[in-house]
């Protein structure tokens, strides 16, 4: 492609609103540009990045018998009224009216419509089980898009669906999808792991989330430094033999406090430690108010207390409810002398606490010498903290290191959690009618191209991996005026050509720094240079992730390409 003929509005300053590497040089180098908030065109050469990351979803999608299909992005609202999920969704999902005032949503998602899909033409077991995926544009009215293509409001994402007769039927799918997509992410030349994770609301309990290590990842991973367990750290179990203290019992006194309300205050005003306070914090879980104890160097999950009360929503309780159920403040809140009926729910470590401070329901008043099951009663202990580092690794081998990490894939075993209310069903070898089992699979496309920028850059710009290049070869004759290195650009333009190399020509009238520049900016994997040599058929290659430079021969060129590329 000859550059004076193709789109690439490159960009000498860093565009002020871009916060991470990857969304600087995504427009910098002329691959993007922001419509409004959270929605972006993609320019010439982020189309053919997209192109390429596409293909070799499709390519491994199709190892795994997945089939292709297109699904609309307008979808009646009846469909997520029959899952609730209508109402349970809040502004996050977009909602809009055709002419006639009906309702209708901006898909965020396709379980609905796919089930709706199929609830019509899949009703025997003998057409199961059945693997369909879409790459497709998503809209999610995002709180706060930020970091560009990473979080945005409008995004491409590769969505699978699965659908089976039997749990065992799933499982294996789910495993070919778990391989298909450790292929992909290495086929995309991306440091990942895959993690287990929290199914959320979306239903199901077998979930892996597939991570790109990046220290501007928004979530939290949870490994062993010995062996292959990885979490995120919603998910990460905490399982600590706890050992008894030898310390003796004192007797419980209440002391005075005044001003103290965080742990690290108090701790140091009655000169002990965090490990040996006692953190109380009242949380709603549905409609219901409960008292959750933790050590306090630690922090309650919300995600394993949802679970553990296996309650739909789960969040703290604001002040106002606090207050009213236990005439205190937060700050002094503590486990003693609780209304009768409330429900307390400690994690595992409070249990070995012994001699403990906690609040006395008394503003500006604490307990010293509080004794778990002496002093205060607990309904049930559990796992309800997040793991730190240190930690013992949950697998029992080595201890727990964080990372940050990107999510760009993350695969569900939904069961029936849509066919049911969807009515998706089928007859099965004995003629009865049975739900839909199924499975759900996501990639977020242009998240993933986010990534790869993130991981694949320089000072100078882009160093793009050859799979994902969106273009092989640089080819910048410094002065096209000059008639010599003219032709023998058209000529080596040419001869790369007819080997099926993907070229861009710089055959602008730019100053050779300029042209130089762009071609490190942009990042292709190799640079060809026509320049003052060329009366010698000498020409000069750069290697751009290497950042070495050879001059060679002419004669030459074709057989560096092929040593490069092959
Ligand atoms: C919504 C909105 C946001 C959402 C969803 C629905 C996330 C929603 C989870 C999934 C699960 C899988 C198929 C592909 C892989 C992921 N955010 N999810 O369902 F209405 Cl506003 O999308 N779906």
């Amino acid at each position: 492609m000859k550059q004076s003929l193709t789109f690439i509005p490159t960009l000498r300053e860093v565009p002020a609103d871009a916060d991470v590497k990857s969304h600087q040089l995504l427009l910098r180098a002329g691959f993007i540009r922001q419509n409004t908030s959270g929605v972006y065109s993609f320019l010439p050469l982020g189309k053919k990045v997209l192109q390429k990351v596409e293909s070799i979803i499709r390519e491994e999608m199709e190892v795994i018998n997945g089939v292709e299909v297109f699904m609309p992005a307008l979808q009646q609202a009846e469909l997520w009224q029959e899952t609730g999920r209508w109402y349970n969704y809040g502004p996050e999902l977009f909602r809009v009216k055709d002419r006639h005032e009906r309702d209708f949503a901006l898909g965020a998602t396709h379980e609905e419509v796919i089930t709706s899909l199929l609830r019509d033409e899949i009703k025997s077991y003998k057409k199961l089980p059945l693997t369909l995926f879409q790459i497709q544009t998503k809209f999610r009215d995002e709180k706060r898009p930020r970091f560009g293509l990473l979080r945005g409001r409008e995004f491409i994402m590769k969505d699978a669906y699965s659908f089976h007769a039997s749990k065992e039927s799933l499982d294996a799918t789910y495993e070919d999808m778990k391989q298909a997509y450790t292929n992909i992410f290495t086929r995309l030349g991306l440091n990942f792991r895959s993690v287990i994770a929290d199914s959320g609301s979306i239903g199901g309990k077998d979930t892996h989330e597939f991570m790109v290590l990046s220290e501007i990842g928004e979530d939290t991973i949870a490994y062993s430094d010995s062996s292959n367990y990885a979490a995120n750290i919603e998910m990460a179990e905490v399982n600590i033999q706890y050992v008894d203290s030898e310390e003796k019992q004192e007797t419980l006194k209440k002391v005075e406090t005044p001003e103290q309300k965080t742990i690290q205050e108090v701790a140091e005003f009655l000169e002990t430690v965090p490990e040996k306070c006692i953190k109380t914090l009242v949380f709603k879980a549905d409609d219901e108010l409960i008292v959750v104890l933790s050590r306090g160097d630690h922090e309650i999950n919300d995600i394993k207390l949802k679970k553990v009360l296996d309650a739909q929503t789960v969040e703290m309780a604001d002040p106002l409810e606090v207050k009213e159920l236990l005439q205190c403040e937060i700050g002094s809140l503590g486990p003693i002398k609780l209304p009768i009926g409330v429900k307390v729910l400690a994690d595992h470590a409070v249990k070995y606490i012994v001699n403990g401070v906690c609040g006395a329901n008394e503003k500006g008043w604490h307990y010293t010498g509080a004794n778990p099951g002496r002093d205060f009663s607990v309904d049930e202990y559990a796992d309800l903290r997040f793991i730190v580092e240190g930690d013992p690794s949950p697998d029992g081998m080595g201890t727990v290191k964080f990372a940050k990490g990107i999510e760009v894939g993350h695969i569900f075993k939904l069961g029936t959690t849509y066919s049911i209310p969807m009515d998706g069903t089928f007859l099965d070898e004995n003629g009865k009618s049975q739900p839909y089992i199924m499975g759900c699979y996501g990639i977020g496309v242009s998240r993933v191209m986010a990534a790869v920028a993130e991981q694949y850059n320089d000072d100078y710009g882009f160093m793009w991996p050859n799979q994902l290049s969106p273009y092989d070869i640089h080819l910048i004759p410094v002065n096209m005026k000059d008639e010599t290195q003219a032709q023998m650009a058209e000529e080596l333009y040419k001869l790369l050509k007819s080997y099926r190399y993907e070229v861009l020509f710089d055959d602008r009238a730019e100053r050779a720094g300029v042209k130089f520049a762009d071609a490190d900016l942009i990042g292709l994997p190799i640079r060809v240079t026509i320049g003052k040599r060329a009366s010698e058929g000498i020409i000069e290659l750069k290697y751009r992730q290497a950042g070495e430079t050879v001059e060679v021969q002419k004669e030459e060129l074709l057989e560096k390409m092929q040593a490069f590329f092959n």
